[in-house]
């Protein structure tokens, strides 16, 4: 009779782990369930209890000593349900000699063998793997340096870091302790699911050591076929990344701050009048009356309401900023309220913990426990109730204003009944209150939620969108976006931005359009500038900036259809939006760390200007062929290629023969997109594309209430036929007109329209459809 770490029991759902083969069972118990473990082995190393539990054919868990709390990361009724057979089969073995080992076979081959495990309770635990130092890893949430994480110690510890990032920086905002192996055999995957401090140590020599301080070493390790896999499967795990309402990928402006309500309707009218698109604004810390959380300053915001109204009637969100950090004022209602219900983090000795923050001497609520996340929820009414739909969480790492820059290590949280120290969940703190948050918008507003996160931890995609805190007006933090932004995709999290111009500092002219050349294709495009910096709202550095800024604004609405379907896959499958290179074809030295260009999606290749003064770069283009947008001209992949630009616009390579859902531009997402285009990229014999559009809104995506149009083409020297099928009866959208736009190429030869020859009659269950030879440009 094995036992299963009762702990671990939160995290798996029992019925999912029920193994085909009876007689290789061992019968455990969770709770009153009983549960059948295939192969799981508990065994005591040192003092510290030792698990291993085969999960599915490519996933299993290695727990060393006990988790403290339930995981906040696993969801309990989502581990992965996979065919016992796959070929990426993953293995483990004991291999019981001094120092008990694991060793992870795919294949039949080893993978990964540990080098003894550690158990100095004093010292935190310790599992040392080897890992050869040619294998590229990828992955670990938000980190600086390039895109592949090797060569480095990374700790995984939530901070507020003001100070420059560079690539000396280790400890940001996030802790996503996930990481991808690019083996010599396929993928593999590590995820560390403890969120106290913790690290990976990719500097050794041909070896990785994990470890943390306290709690348990509690790993999962995946294996794969492709990259694409490992994220599914972790995605599966933690959870998928929320669906985003519409107007959240439209574009966002904020400022720190803008001081009244009259601003907000001047910066607004600035947008109109410069014909540039608006979705969201954001109010920051000034808004606030003193800093207190759930307030607004009784002058300059007294007209709220009227504002998030009339925004609203704009097409226009207004984003509230809300902080954890609850100001200590007895006439406080928050104050008050949480006092008498005991809602917040205690200090050691049992008050209130208290520390310094913007209001000054200031209380945190103890997002552990549901009955404080139900109060927090609820608090959300104050907004809600005004037609605020949207939240941006700042400041939740926690981050306090004092040495350690957060709460005391003994601070403490009650977690099912046990009072358990801060330092050794404080990773998981922001995921919780952006829960709460999120909950908020589900039941207060019946619609999608739009959370904005700086602080998060593995599984951070299911509530909230990130963005990657205090960055720098600085071609270096251009830069840095790139990798970073991959990675978190590549961590689970699709939905992420950096502050677009830069947050402190000064931007420039030509920093600033180039950020915006590339910040339309951040999944998150919000433009952020921190207090006394140079204004940067898009028109500020006047003409002709304004009108490269521009085209760079619209062409992110016109892609917003290919945008949303990247987003809808990332909901299903945990796929990121944006791709590193080696995303198309793996194996390909140059690619293994490629920093510097990406993929949107599969279809359109982004190659960004980062630094000053530049007017060509090269860019390696994957094997096949690709149509460059400026030229309007097929190029052959397989190779580098030397891109020249002008300030006006960055490379941009097209797929051949992509096909991308496109709309005309409008000002704001509220605006009715009346209009569907649909881009066939030259260069193929054939292609095949579904696109699903619903309301944008609508809280349960899983109702399948979309429409589908499924779109194939079929070239032959004599003809192009083309077959479209729409299904509009569980929603009917927007777009009235489907326009075809097909190459210039394809002149001079019939095309058929499901059969017929396409004219100005034609329609697509009942919608009018016309045809149009166009350059790609000419939509983008
Ligand atoms: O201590 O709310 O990263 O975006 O403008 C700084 C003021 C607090 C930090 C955030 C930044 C925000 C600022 N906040």
């Amino acid at each position: 009779m094995t036992e299963l770490n009762t702990r671990s029991s939160f995290a798996v759902q029992p019925e999912r782990v029920l193994g085909q083969d009876q007689s290789s069972q061992h019968r455990v118990c969770y709770r009153s369930n009983p549960l059948v473990v295939r192969d799981s082995t508990r065994i005591y190393h040192d003092k510290h209890p030792l698990s291993v539990t085969q999960l599915s054919a490519n996933l299993i868990r290695v727990c060393l000593g006990e988790p403290l709390i339930a995981s906040v990361a696993v969801l309990p009724a989502t581990i992965p349900d996979h065919p016992t057979d796959l070929p990426n089969r993953i293995e483990w073995s004991w291999l019981p000699d001094d120092q008990w080992q694991i060793a992870v076979h795919r294949h039949g081959q080893g993978l990964a063998t540990s080098r003894g495990l550690y158990a100095d309770s004093a010292d935190g635990l310790y599992l040392y793997l080897a890992l050869p130092d040619a294998w590229p890893v990828y992955g670990l949430g938000e980190k600086t340096g390039e895109l592949n994480k090797q060569g480095k110690k990374w700790t995984f510890w939530n901070s507020d870091v003001f100070l420059p990032h560079s690539d000396a920086t280790d400890e940001l905002y996030q802790s996503i302790p996930f990481m991808t192996v690019s083996t010599d055999q396929g993928w593999m995957g590590i995820f560390l699911d403890n969120p106290g401090r913790s690290r990976f140590d990719l500097s050794l020599t041909d070896e990785v050591c994990i470890s943390v301080d306290g709690g348990a070493l509690d790993l999962y390790v995946f294996t794969g076929e492709t990259i694409g896999e490992l994220i599914d499967l972790y995605t599966q795990l933690t959870g998928r990344p929320f669906l985003p309402p519409k107007w959240a990928l439209g574009y966002q402006q904020s400022r720190h701050s803008y001081e009244s309500g009259q601003e907000v309707r001047n910066i607004v009218e600035g947008f109109r009048r410069h014909d540039l698109p608006l979705d969201a604004l954001y109010l920051d810390i000034l808004c606030m009356d003193g800093y207190r959380v759930f307030s607004l300053d009784p002058k300059a915001f007294a007209q709220t309401p009227e504002l998030v109204d009339d925004l609203l009637a704009e097409g226009v969100r207004v984003i509230p900023i809300v902080d954890p950090g609850v100001k200590r004022d007895p006439h406080y209602r928050v104050y008050q309220q949480g006092m008498s219900a005991d809602y917040f983090v205690q200090s050691a000795q049992g008050d209130p913990w208290q520390g310094r923050v913007w209001p000054g001497e200031s209380v945190w609520p103890d997002f552990f426990q549901p009955r404080v996340q139900a109060w927090w929820q609820d608090l959300h009414r104050y907004y809600t109730d005004m037609g605020i739909q949207g939240f941006w969480n700042d400041m939740n790492e926690p981050a306090v204003f004092n040495d350690r820059m957060t709460l005391d290590a003994d601070a403490l949280h009650h977690i099912d009944g046990s009072a358990v120290a801060h330092e050794s969940v404080h990773n998981a703190y922001g995921l919780l209150m952006c829960e709460s948050t999120a909950s908020a918008i589900v039941a207060q507003c019946a619609q999608r939620p739009f959370v904005l996160t700086r602080a998060g931890y593995a599984g951070i995609q299911r509530s909230a969108a990130v963005w990657t805190g205090d960055n720098r007006s600085s071609w270096e933090h251009l830069r840095m976006s790139v990798p970073m932004l991959l990675n978190m995709g590549l961590s689970g999290v699709a939905f992420t931005g950096a502050d677009i111009g830069g947050f402190m500092d000064d931007s420039r002219p030509e920093l600033f359009t180039r950020w915006m050349q590339l910040g339309c294709f951040y999944p998150l495009m919000r433009n952020h500038c921190a207090i006394g910096q140079a204004r940067q709202e898009p028109w500020c550095f006047a003409e002709p900036w304004t009108a490269r800024v521009r085209q760079a604004m619209h062409r992110r609405y016109k892609l917003l259809p290919y945008l949303y379907q990247l987003f809808r896959d990332a909901h299903e499958t945990g796929l990121p939006i944006l791709r590193p290179m080696f995303w198309l074809e793996e194996q390909v030295e140059q690619t293994e760390n490629m920093s510097d260009q990406f993929m949107f999606g599969d279809a359109l290749l982004i190659a960004p200007i980062l630094v000053a003064g530049g007017v060509a770069r090269s860019v390696w283009l994957p094997k096949g062929l690709w149509h460059s947008l400026a030229e309007d001209r097929s190029v052959l992949g397989g190779q580098f290629v030397l891109a020249q630009t002008g300030l006006e616009d960055i490379p941009i390579y097209l797929k051949a023969g992509a096909i991308l859902p496109l709309a005309p531009y409008r000002h704001s997402t509220a605006r009715a997109q009346k209009e569907l285009r649909i881009l066939i990229v030259d260069g193929a014999e054939h292609g095949r594309m579904l696109f699903r559009d619903d309301d944008g809104l609508t809280v349960n995506p899983a109702e399948n209430r979309y429409a589908r149009l499924s779109i194939g083409y079929h070239k032959s020297p004599a003809q192009v036929e083309c077959h479209l099928s729409l299904d509009r009866s569980y929603y009917k959208p927007e777009w009235q007109l489907i326009t075809l736009g097909v190459p210039q190429a394809w002149k001079g030869r019939p095309v058929l329209l499901n059969g017929e020859p396409i004219n100005g009659r034609s329609k697509v269950d009942g919608l009018r459809c016309r045809l149009q030879y166009i350059s790609p440009s000419a939509w983008l």
